[in-house]
């Protein structure tokens, strides 16, 4: 038994996220963790919410909440979402929890005392109205390369120009509009990454297995020069995680907290410390999968993430880890994700457009969605969500394929031999051939999900599907039936057979209506299996089963439109 630590990036508290969040990180995520359960390995799957920052309390203030209690909420909401969605969390923490805040704390200390952390005295822009330092993209004024007036400090949008937020002409307050600003000097705590090139050259160039977009743009940002710059690690903000070394004070940084990219990715860790916490456990409980001088030599730890966030994960947050000095458990894989479209353009948060988790469980059930959206991952290029494609999907591989094999499989034996598996002979030569055909394609899947080839294993299950339905189409017992009802019988239970298998494989996917399967083959054997022979004997003759509902409902051209229109515009708030 192996022991699989599993993570998935964190999203922001801020908002419900859309579907291209989703399959670009939590969901993959869940497809492996539920694999390997499966599979009889100890997994412990974690997430979070990423809690800290300007977007953070400036939703929060929009929603005239305090920032605690409106993060305390998001995350409520958060957590039922992902419920929605069955998303196996061994536990979803927060990256404003206290186990790390002591952390972040205890890292930070350890990299001072390391030589790791300057103090580096800067100018910022400080607004007397909000009576806040501002970052670069919260200050607005005219673009002096293209007179756009909605320039941001950081950028130009229109002309994308970089920009500086001194460079701006007649310079505002985008949160409130006041141009009372003035240039004042403030001390930050700079992280020395640059130091580090060398060991996370080494460490990236030992990963030859990674996917080549995790290592593409590990490689681009460790050699293009500014990649790994020393960065900042502190803010001038009210809500975050207070500037500690370790547990004692930091002169000179009272009032300010670490950067939410600094905390982010040490919540990986704490939230282990939450789920121990959360389940009564000691601490050496989550040690182990974290330590490696505590028994964390033995975990494979795999990460899931949006291409965006590969540079804090492969050089950021490495760095803190190898420059702690302590036996932390560095990851072992990092899968990422290119960007799922939305129909023409691109899912956005902050304009509305696409659909959101929330929006998409009122809609149809999960199953539905991380079927169409995990056998069309974003792997290899960005991909695209069309309505047109997801009704054809969903009515195709669920509908027709699995569910329609299942509906007919079940009511034939009803109608022919009642509702228990039927006895007949044994196998004939046709049954063998599907046998061998399966036993190939069972490990050829294992192989995928294995090497977390998404949209392969999605292929692989469907031609499992369809391997039934071509097996149901040539011996057509409803045919045989007539002239030799023991060889019909034969037949039907080894479909009745098939669908037990098909719950069992299809799980990691679907799994509401693995479970409904199961549920109506009557069994709770969701054995792996390994020898397929015997696995399609599991059901015996004379085991009841009853005929399940409807797996699922085709989408009609007018359903279809329907939501094509609803979902044409920007979503309201
Ligand atoms: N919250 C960005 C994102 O959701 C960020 C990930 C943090 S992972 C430590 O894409
Ligand atoms: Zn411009």
């Amino acid at each position: 038994m192996a022991r699989h630590l599993i993570t998935s990036a964190i999203p922001y508290i801020n908002g419900i996220k859309h579907l291209g969040n989703l399959v670009g990180s939590q969901l993959p995520a869940d497809l492996y963790a539920r694999y390997q359960r499966t599979r009889g390995h100890e997994v412990l799957f974690l997430c979070a919410t990423d809690e800290h920052g300007t977007p953070a309390e400036l939703a929060a203030a929009k929603a005239g909440e305090p920032v605690a209690e409106y993060c305390a909420r998001m995350h409520g909401v958060q957590t039922e979402i992902a419920k929605g969605f069955r998303l196996s969390f061994d536990h979803f923490g927060r990256s404003s929890s206290p186990q790390n805040h002591r952390l972040t704390q205890h890292f930070a200390g350890r990299l001072a005392e390391a030589g790791m952390i300057r103090e580096v005295v800067e100018k910022q822009v400080y607004s007397n109205a909000d009576k806040r330092f501002l970052p670069d993209r919260y200050i607005e004024g005219i673009c002096p390369n293209c007179g756009y007036d909605k320039a941001r400090g950081d950028q130009c949008e229109n002309c994308t120009k970089q920009l500086d937020p001194t460079d701006l002409i007649e310079p505002r307050s985008a949160i409130s509009g006041s141009t009372d600003l003035e240039v004042r000097e403030t001390k930050h705590l700079y992280l020395g990454q640059s130091g580090m090139r060398g060991r996370l050259n080494d460490w990236i160039d030992s990963k030859g297995d990674w996917p080549v977009l995790t290592t593409s743009i590990a490689r681009k940002w460790l050699n293009d020069g500014d990649g790994l710059q020393d960065r900042g690690i502190t803010r001038d903000l009210d809500w975050g995680i207070p500037v500690k070394k370790g547990a004692d004070d930091w002169p000179g940084m009272e009032g300010k907290v670490f950067y939410v990219w600094f905390d982010a990715p040490i919540e990986y860790i704490a939230c282990a410390g939450e789920w121990a916490e959360a389940q009564g456990l000691s601490e050496g409980e989550w040690e182990r999968w974290w330590r490696t001088d505590k028994g964390a030599d033995d975990v494979r730890y795999t990460q899931f993430m949006g291409k965006d966030n590969v540079p804090f994960h492969t050089l950021s947050f490495p760095a803190t880890i190898l420059g702690s000095g302590e036996d932390w458990k560095l990851v072992d894989y990092i899968k990422s994700f290119n960007y799922l479209n939305y129909d023409g353009g691109q899912f956005s948060t902050s304009q509305g457009r696409g659909v959101f988790m929330d929006q998409a469980l009122e809609i149809l059930p999960a199953d539905y969605w991380r079927w169409w959206l995990l056998s069309h991952a974003p792997e290899s290029s960005d991909s695209e969500f069309t309505w047109e494609n997801f009704q054809v999907s969903v009515n195709k591989d669920l509908a027709d394929v699995l569910g329609n094999f299942v509906s007919r499989v079940t009511k034939f034996c009803r109608s022919k031999f009642g509702e228990e598996v039927p006895g007949g002979g044994g196998f004939g030569a046709r049954e063998e051939a599907l046998i061998a055909t399966l036993t190939e394609r069972v490990r050829a899947y294992e192989g995928h999900m294995e090497a977390m080839e998404v949209r392969k294993s999605a292929q692989e299950l469907r031609a499992i599907w369809v391997a039934g339905n071509e097996y149901l189409q040539e011996a057509a017992p409803w045919s045989t039936f007539k002239e030799d009802p023991e060889a019909a019988a034969a037949q039907i239970r080894l479909a009745l057979n098939l669908i037990r298998l098909y719950a069992v494989l299809s799980a990691p996917f679907i799994p509401d209506a693995s479970e409904a399967m199961l549920a109506a083959m009557k069994t709770d054997d969701s054995g792996w299996p390994n020898d397929v022979a015997a696995a399609l004997g599991a059901l015996p003759e004379g085991h009841d089963f009853q005929v399940p509902e409807v797996l699922f409902a085709k989408i009609s051209d007018e359903g279809r439109e329907d939501w094509q229109e609803r979902f044409s515009g920007v979503r309201d708030g």
